[in-house]
């Protein structure tokens, strides 16, 4: 273990899914597709889930981990000229309160075109940060509007890490996608989840 390695009293491992199993249990809004040869939680689009636990070991902190897969073609923090094509938000809440307020830019970028910038991993809105920025993996394929295309699906690794005691825990991750000049948003840019992972730490 390394002089920075986290020592903690206990962490149990209250929560883990990787949705092979079609386990839904506690998640409402859950919706279960194959992506990549693996089962995911989504495809979202304006919408998202809901996953509650209950009966909590005593704990003084929560670790929430697992895959982000941003799907096709995200437009980042792109204003338009009337909200046309974004932005484009995630959000997660625990217990209603917002830990993650983001966006992100899926956009395949040619050299010398200007790309619309994404938030994360800043919060929204934040001007600063290219397409990708932070991504663990950019080499998966594209779920509906760039299906087939490598380079249109991008993983992010969340981890998040929170003061929380409660014996109740509600995750919400959910987003606010803009696409009104398309017949099907939901083919144009979507969202899933995948190895969802929660910790209850004690100090
Ligand atoms: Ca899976
Ligand atoms: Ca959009």
């Amino acid at each position: 273990m390394g002089a920075c390695a986290k020592d903690y009293r206990n962490q149990a491992e209250v929560y883990n899914n990787d949705f092979e199993q079609n386990n839904l249990v506690g998640i409402s809004g859950g919706e279960i597709e194959t992506f990549n040869n693996s089962k995911v939680l989504g495809r979202y689009n304006n919408g998202g889930f809901e996953l509650s636990l209950t009966n909590l070991p005593e704990h003084d902190l929560i670790d929430i981990s697992f895959d982000l897969y941003i799907h096709d073609s995200w437009e980042g923090n792109k204003p338009g000229q009337d909200d046309v094509e974004g932005p484009d938000i995630w959000q997660l809440l625990v217990n209603n309160t917002v830990y993650i307020n983001t966006t992100f830019s899926n956009i395949v970028c040619q050299p010398g075109y200007f790309c619309d910038p994404q938030s994360y991993p800043a919060n929204y809105p934040n001007y600063n940060n290219n397409p990708k920025s932070g991504v663990s993996n950019r080499n998966l394929p594209g779920a509906c509007s760039m299906a087939g295309v490598i380079g249109g699906t991008s993983l992010y690794k969340i981890s998040k890490q929170i003061r929380h005691s409660d014996k109740q825990l509600l995750l919400k991750c959910l987003d606010k996608l803009v696409q009104k000049n398309v017949a099907d948003p939901k083919c144009d840019e979507s969202w899933s989840i995948d190895n969802l992972k929660i910790k209850a730490i004690r100090l």
